[in-house]
């Protein structure tokens, strides 16, 4: 059976450049694109309620994984709750990744086959299979806003004949992924793969683009090739993307990489760094890092970020923070995180002023100036 999602809409509100606004409309909530979309791989976004995360944060959309989901707690404890909204008490979009990437991330643990990919869990060791069928199933038990297709990542420089390969069994891979859909109000994004390769990202692009996906991804990257080639398959991949659907860039980026990125057409990332680096003591602000847990911050009275309007920084000093690092309490992870997503959402938003103003240029040359 396969159906179109009813409940699903994109407009594009304004453009400068490559760069657009527009307003996504999904089951759980309208999302202002470019937007970016804390990490929630477990059910949470680690250290942070929903209603923190919606509330001062103002996270419009999350994602969540497939894989990690599936395995634990199981699909049967979430359909119990009714699905992963109401199980994390998150009433607003998610985003699921299909779980090829992390699928494909096991290297020792994972066999691929023409018909899906075959691994052993990282918790248990069992067998499991997953098919472009079983990734639709589990995303749909789980009540996702936006499903992704299920595909493979090469790894960064893949040959000519690995790229043929591979490319070939995604496009097939992804279509029935659109074959094996039985919810209307779950919408499903394609994917792109093709590496830095001007050539082979043009190609994939046509496969996928004619498909009936409600928006599109480039991924694979950010897998270990340099900045200036991510950037550059951005610039050529993404103003060839249908200009009516958006277009989603996965697991990046840096702030810089949300800046360069948006400017070359992008409108979704989603990346675990603000996430991850809070809770190493890494915060993320409008004058470049600032490394909480060192000791030139012992007795700085001042916020985490002086231009940051989020609770952490009207509430509490780097010398506090920098305090609770080295004690190892848990709230330096809370007020890192609170402080990183805030300054991403921000960001994100600032974006999106500067190109309903046609402003994007002096947005960027203003942030670069004061990154230092
Ligand atoms: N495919 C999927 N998820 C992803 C990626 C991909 O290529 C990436 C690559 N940066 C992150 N997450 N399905
Ligand atoms: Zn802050």
């Amino acid at each position: 059976m396969s159906v179109r999602c009813s409940e699903f809409s994109f407009e594009v509100q304004a453009t400068d450049g490559d760069a657009r606004t527009g307003v996504l409309k999904l089951p759980h909530g309208e999302v202002k694109t470019p937007i970016f979309m804390p990490v929630g791989t477990q059910g949470t976004v680690k250290a942070m309620t929903p209603e923190e995360l919606h509330g001062d944060v103002g996270a419009q959309i999350i994602l969540g994984n497939t894989y990690h989901l599936y395995l634990r707690p199981g699909l049967e404890v979430i359909e119990a709750h009714g699905g992963l909204h109401r199980f994390m008490n998150w009433n607003h979009p998610i985003l699921t990744d299909s779980g090829g990437y992390q699928v494909f991330s096991l290297k020792e643990l994972r066999k691929i086959r023409e018909d899906g990919v075959e691994f052993r869990d990282h918790i248990s060791g069992s067998k499991h299979l997953f098919t472009p069928q079983k990734v639709v199933e589990i995303q749909e038990t789980l009540g996702s806003d936006i499903m992704m297709a299920f595909d493979e990542c090469p790894p960064a420089g893949a040959t000519d004949d690995y790229l043929a390969k591979s490319l070939a069994r995604t496009t097939r891979w992804e279509k029935e992924c659109l074959d094996a859909r039985t919810r209307e109000d779950c919408s499903m994004f394609g994917i792109i793969q093709g590496g830095t390769s001007e050539t082979w990202r043009a190609r994939h692009l046509e496969e996928i683009a004619v498909m009936d996906f409600e928006g599109l991804a480039i991924g694979g990257l950010s897998v270990g090739e340099d900045i200036e080639a991510m950037y550059d398959t951005v610039a050529f991949t993404a103003p060839k993307m249908p200009g009516d659907r958006p277009r989603y860039l996965m697991g990046v980026g840096k702030p810089d990489d949300l800046v360069e990125c948006v400017t070359r057409g992008i409108d979704m990332f989603d990346c675990v760094l603000p996430t991850r680096n809070a809770r190493n003591g890494q915060c993320l602000t409008s004058e470049g890092p600032v490394v909480v847990r060192n000791a030139e911050y012992a007795k700085d009275l001042s916020p985490i970020d002086p231009n940051c309007s989020c609770y952490v920084c009207k509430t509490y000093t780097r010398s506090y923070v920098r305090h609770l690092y080295r004690a190892k309490e848990i709230l330096a992870a809370r007020l890192c995180t609170w402080h990183n997503l805030h300054y991403y959402l921000n960001l994100m938003s600032g974006l999106r002023g500067a190109i309903e103003a046609g402003e994007l240029d002096e947005f960027r040359t203003a942030y670069y100036a004061r990154q230092g």
